[in-house]
């Protein structure tokens, strides 16, 4: 499969050219890893009894996850066809400490979670190549505290690594569908992440007339627009479970796209190689962006290093040839002084000893000058105001800093004098050629 070889090729290009760097700007390379192992995922989230429990067993033809009308599940569930060697049923714990599996980033959220996240394996073909995760339904903002783990957060995490995601809700709850979107929103990736949700109101049949059907999604469609700040309502999918609806009257009329969804849902692997470069092509953008600033920084710096050398250099001959008639008018020492001992043709290796202690003396001074006074204002002024060191010309730009200037920020506070000939330069030219073109190869690879 196309895909799969790609996605190989992309890891190693990756694994070669980029990890190294990531590692030398402290930012966290098994985020960017992670994000390429393993199989495409979906995602089901949405409030409690939402149905997202049912959607999952009528895909897989199978009762494999309970139902029911009060708060049923509070686990995060991976399900996926693993192989009939594999365990039926593989505990959080196990996933957590996984180097194979994607999940190793979860162990930071505790117990708490991993006693509440499981991977159970089935039989289904279909699901060989891909697995579908349910997760706890989404409850009122002050139960959600008493989880034990910071349950958005970990929903956030989970969108990440989603290359679809279904946020499900029902008419009942249409108006509460603001927090789920703002958990995840600020996870995905700026340019894209919008064709990676696709929403759904399921249990219509519960509406009681078309109207009743009208109103709720008149709420939603109102609060989608208030979070999203757009007036383009994107496609909600409006279903029901077939073997559970409520005799519904004047059926024609219903709207019914459970198959459509279903299909959309199947789809999702060919979504995945398309995700794995948008989060690859982020997450080096925000290496970019660290690079140029240290980069920037770097040529700032040795710029005044210039300076200082200059005035040292010229400061230190001046001693090396005069210094000596200085103390020697000063302190009548030495006797003899290096001039007039090539004038009086006496010169003797003792008539540069203090010239040369001049010399590396002021080249000593120089040095503690710039690393003291000159280097370290410039990291002072710097930290003031950090954002000067990249360019921030366009809104894409200003929020990729916002996210990264804390992370700038830390890299500034431990440069030493050592590291502006570090070779960010070079680094930044290494991430541009990997942009510019290893990256647009992968995205005109996958152009239809
Ligand atoms: N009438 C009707 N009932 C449904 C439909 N979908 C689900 N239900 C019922 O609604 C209840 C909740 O469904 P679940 O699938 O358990 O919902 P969930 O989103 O998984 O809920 P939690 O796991 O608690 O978050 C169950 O009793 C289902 O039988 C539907 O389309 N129509
Ligand atoms: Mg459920």
């Amino acid at each position: 499969m196309l895909e799969t070889k790609l996605q190989t090729e992309l890891q190693n290009k990756v694994n070669k050219k980029i990890a190294p760097l990531f590692a030398k700007y402290d930012m966290d390379v098994n985020g960017l890893q992670s994000g390429m192992k393993w199989k495409p995922i979906v995602l089901i989230i949405g409030n409690y009894s939402s149905g997202k429990s049912t959607l999952i067993n009528e895909i897989i033809g199978a009762d494999v996850q309970r139902t029911g009308q009060a708060p049923t599940d509070d686990a995060f569930t991976i399900i996926t066809n693993e192989g009939s060697e594999k365990p039926k049923e593989v505990p959080g714990s196990t996933l957590v400490n996984d180097e194979n599996l994607p999940f190793i980033k979860f162990k930071q959220y505790g117990e708490k979670l991993t006693s509440h996240l499981c991977l159970r394996n089935i039989d289904s073909p279909d699901f060989k190549d891909m697995a579908i995760i349910d997760s706890p339904g989404m409850l009122d903002a002050t139960t959600e505290k008493d989880r034990g783990y910071d349950y958005m957060e970990v929903l956030g995490e989970f969108a990440k690594m989603a290359d679809l995601i279904v946020l499900m809700f029902d008419p009942h709850k249409a108006g509460t569908i603001k927090e789920t979107y703002s958990a995840i929103r600020d996870t995905l990736p700026e340019k894209s992440g919008e064709d990676r949700i696709i929403f759904v109101m399921s249990r219509i049949d519960e509406c009681d007339n078309i109207s009743d059907l009208v109103r709720s999604y008149g709420t939603l469609c109102w609060n989608m627009s208030q979070m999203t700040g757009r007036k383009d309502i994107p496609h909600i999918y409006l279903t029901y479970a077939p073997q559970l609806a409520n005799a519904i009257k004047n059926s024609e009329w219903w709207p019914q796209e459970r198959d459509e969804l279903k299909k959309k849902i199947f789809a999702a692997p060919t979504l995945r190689l398309n995700h794995i470069l948008e989060d690859v092509d982020r997450q080096v953008h925000e290496l970019q962006i660290l690079s140029e600033a240290m980069s920037e920084l770097s040529r700032r710096s040795r710029k005044l290093f210039t300076k200082v050398a200059e005035v040292t250099v010229g400061l230190a001959l001046g001693l090396f040839v005069f210094g000596d008639v200085l103390t020697n008018s000063i302190l009548s020492l030495p006797s003899q002084t290096l001039i007039s001992s090539l004038r009086e043709g006496t010169f003797s290796f003792g008539n540069l000893i203090l010239p040369l202690i001049f010399l590396c003396g002021t080249f000593v001074l120089g040095f503690v000058v710039f690393d003291r006074i000159v280097f370290r204002n410039l990291i002072k002024n710097t930290l003031a105001d950090s954002s000067t060191l990249v360019k921030l010309d366009n809104e894409y730009r200003r929020n990729l800093w916002k996210k990264m200037a804390t992370s700038a920020t830390e890299l500034i506070k431990n440069i030493t004098v050592k590291d502006i000939w570090h070779g960010h330069a070079s680094n930044l030219a290494k991430i541009n050629r990997f942009l510019e073109g290893d990256l647009k190869k992968f995205y005109e690879k996958l152009r239809p």
